[in-house]
């Protein structure tokens, strides 16, 4: 059986994070594991607080985890601070050996609040950027970490460089949310620079697209097989719960969450 675990932040609408991380796999029939970073309080239209995880509680979570049964591919969302960035990055080159890390890089939410405070930064680029297999930033987290380690971020090339220069071995930088016709994603890796398109669905994002990609593309990794693969196979099934999406409450005025194949 494959066993997937997420480590990243909590939603208690069950529309991103942890809780959407294991909706994703258990309808594409894998087992997923959860150590969460932080307890955010939000709704589906709304984070209106953040309360991290204590570092020792994140770390002696994974190590109960890994020492008894490891997972063959790890996805990690938020980090929410420095502290607890740090006790995963530990916690990660003590225990996960060379496990695959889909690495979503999670700096703030729509609604502008910050998902990882600023002193955590220097952490992740650091320490968890070397140990991503593949990291999935939207543009405007693409360009706040490339300026961090180059002077030019203004092309998905110079910043794709400039991650993969950081340590990332592969990027997808992804462009759903941006108002361009097509949705067009950028990716970067071992003999890949190119551009994956795909449809581009009417209205708001949903809430949770990008926590849903990265869990797909982990749960889609295969040992042996380029990313690139599980890139597109991820982008074709979040491009279909994008299409099923709904409001979560009755009126259906509030944003939409992903509905994933299998699952109501
Ligand atoms: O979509 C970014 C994101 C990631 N992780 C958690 C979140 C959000 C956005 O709200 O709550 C836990």
């Amino acid at each position: 059986m494959k066993l997937a675990l997420t480590i990243a932040g909590s939603d208690p609408s069950g529309g991103a994070g942890i809780e959407q991380d294991l909706r994703v796999w258990q309808s594409l029939g894998i087992h997923g594991m959860a150590i969460a970073t932080a307890l955010t309080v939000q709704n589906a239209d709304e984070v209106k607080d953040v309360k991290p995880v204590n570092p020792q509680l994140v770390s002696d979570r994974m190590q109960a985890l890994f020492e008894a049964h490891p997972p063959s591919v790890i996805k990690l969302g938020m980090v929410a601070n420095a502290d607890v960035a740090q006790a995963v990055a530990e916690g990660l080159q003590r225990w996960a050996g060379n496990i695959p890390l889909v690495h979503d890089p999670v700096l703030s939410a729509s609604s502008g609040t910050h998902l990882l405070e600023p002193s955590g930064l220097r952490v992740l680029l650091k320490r968890l950027l070397p140990r991503t297999t593949v990291l999935t930033p939207n543009w405007d987290e693409a360009v706040r970490l490339s300026l961090q380690v180059a002077s030019a971020a203004g092309t998905h090339e110079e910043c794709a460089a400039a991650l993969q220069k950081a340590g990332a071995d592969w990027i997808c930088i992804t462009g759903g949310d941006r108002n361009e016709p097509k949705a067009r994603d950028f990716v970067s890796g071992l003999g890949v620079s190119e551009y994956m398109e795909g449809e581009r669905h009417p209205g708001p994002s949903p809430h949770g697209t990008g926590c849903a990609f990265s869990a797909a593309t982990a749960a889609f990794l295969k040992p042996g097989q380029s990313p690139f693969s599980a890139l597109k196979a991820a982008k074709a099934y979040v491009s279909n719960a994008i299409g099923r999406a709904r409001p979560l409450d009755a009126a259906g005025q509030g944003r939409r969450v992903l509905v994933f194949d299998g699952l109501q």
